[in-house]
């Protein structure tokens, strides 16, 4: 029977024969799984690729236990991870020092950072982990680097405001998560890739002369879909902002749960997906939960506090919910 491959997996397969880390040739299969047609055809193919797949993630595992830690595998911690990438001296480690304990060095000079750091920054009640990463550059992108940028939830693109050349840092940047199908206009299910709603622009060093021409000049011939958040970590504009958007472009939502009887536990929510249900809140909690549950009371997003609602009901970030077993 003919497989007859479609041109998606094509490309995840192209992408696997380019990739240069673990990371990457994981991602790139997991893609090619995830795409390829399924019927009687493919069965083999789709067989095979499982295959190399797990023994792909059992070498990078005994790696990990020999102690052979790829560093450009971030670990995801808190609510999300997001992944500042950018042009050399544009500031991300700056960024990263101003909103997170990490202390990465800064330095006048270009390519300081070469190994990603991860520190967390707090938002509210919770933390979100930000990444920053070594410069890529129009004809140089750190090996490894590109697993680091996919991986991520969402992503921050970093340019110079103060530069001459922002327009160029952005479309540099721009294309390079373009050509590796980072971005994504249209993210369907099975398709690796962050949408371009999870992706902003940080105009750093704000307070540079000239820094307002070239945020307008960003605003008026960058990629049109993205955001410009202007941003001094030298005064402190924009950092407010730029901390609120970076929680909406993780597009999670809060979840509190309460005990029937007493007060809600306001100290860890539960991280989920925007969109999500109760359902995915009891299978978050708890494996058998969604078996055990029968009345579920919402305080929040429903019509009155404490209304009954069905496993089915979409959660809003912030809900307090109640499950009775
Ligand atoms: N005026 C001003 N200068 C800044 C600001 N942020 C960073 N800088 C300066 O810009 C230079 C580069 O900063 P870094 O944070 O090291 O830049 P980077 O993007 O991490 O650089 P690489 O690691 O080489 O890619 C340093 O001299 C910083 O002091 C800012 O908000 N305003
Ligand atoms: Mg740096």
């Amino acid at each position: 029977m003919p497989a007859n491959l479609t041109p998606q997996y094509y490309q995840a397969e192209e992408n696997f024969k380019k990739a240069e880390s673990t990371a990457e040739k994981i991602a790139a299969l997991e893609e090619m799984l995830a795409v390829i047609p399924k019927h009687k055809g493919t069965e083999k193919m789709q067989a095979d690729l499982k295959k190399r797949l797990s023994r792909l993630r059992e070498d990078s595992l005994k790696k990990a236990k020999a102690g052979r830690i790829d560093p450009f595998l971030v670990e995801k911690q808190g609510a999300g991870q997001v992944v500042l990438l950018g042009f050399p001296n544009t500031g991300k480690s700056t960024l990263i020092s101003a909103m997170t304990r990490a202390r990465p060095k800064i330095a006048e000079y270009p390519f300081t950072t070469t190994l990603p750091l991860a520190g967390m920054m707090s938002f509210q009640d919770i933390l979100i982990q930000l990444v920053d990463t070594p410069p890529i550059t129009e004809d140089m992108v750190p090996e490894g680097l590109t697993g680091t940028v996919r991986n991520a939830n969402a992503l921050l693109i970093v340019v110079d405001a103060g530069s001459d050349s922002c327009l160029e840092q952005l479309q540099g940047s721009y294309n390079y998560l373009m050509e590796k199908k980072i971005i994504r206009e249209e993210v369907t299910p099975g398709t690796r890739g962050i949408p371009s709603n999870k992706c902003l622009v940080l105009a750093a060093k704000a307070d540079a002369v000239d820094s307002s021409e070239n945020i307008q000049i960003l605003k008026e011939l960058g990629p049109p879909e993205l955001q410009i958040i202007p941003v001094s970590a030298e005064t402190g504009l924009g950092l407010e902002l730029m901390r609120e958007k970076i929680y909406e472009i993780l597009k999670v939502i809060r979840i509190y749960t309460k005990v029937p009887g007493k007060a809600p536990d306001m100290k860890a929510p539960f991280i989920l997906k925007q969109g999500s249900t109760v359902l995915d809140l009891a299978t978050a909690i708890h494996r058998d939960l969604p078996q055990l549950m029968k009345n579920v009371r919402i305080w929040g997003s429903a019509r009155y506090d404490g209304q009954s609602v069905n496993r089915d009901y979409v959660l809003a970030d912030r809900d307090v919910v109640e499950i009775n077993q």
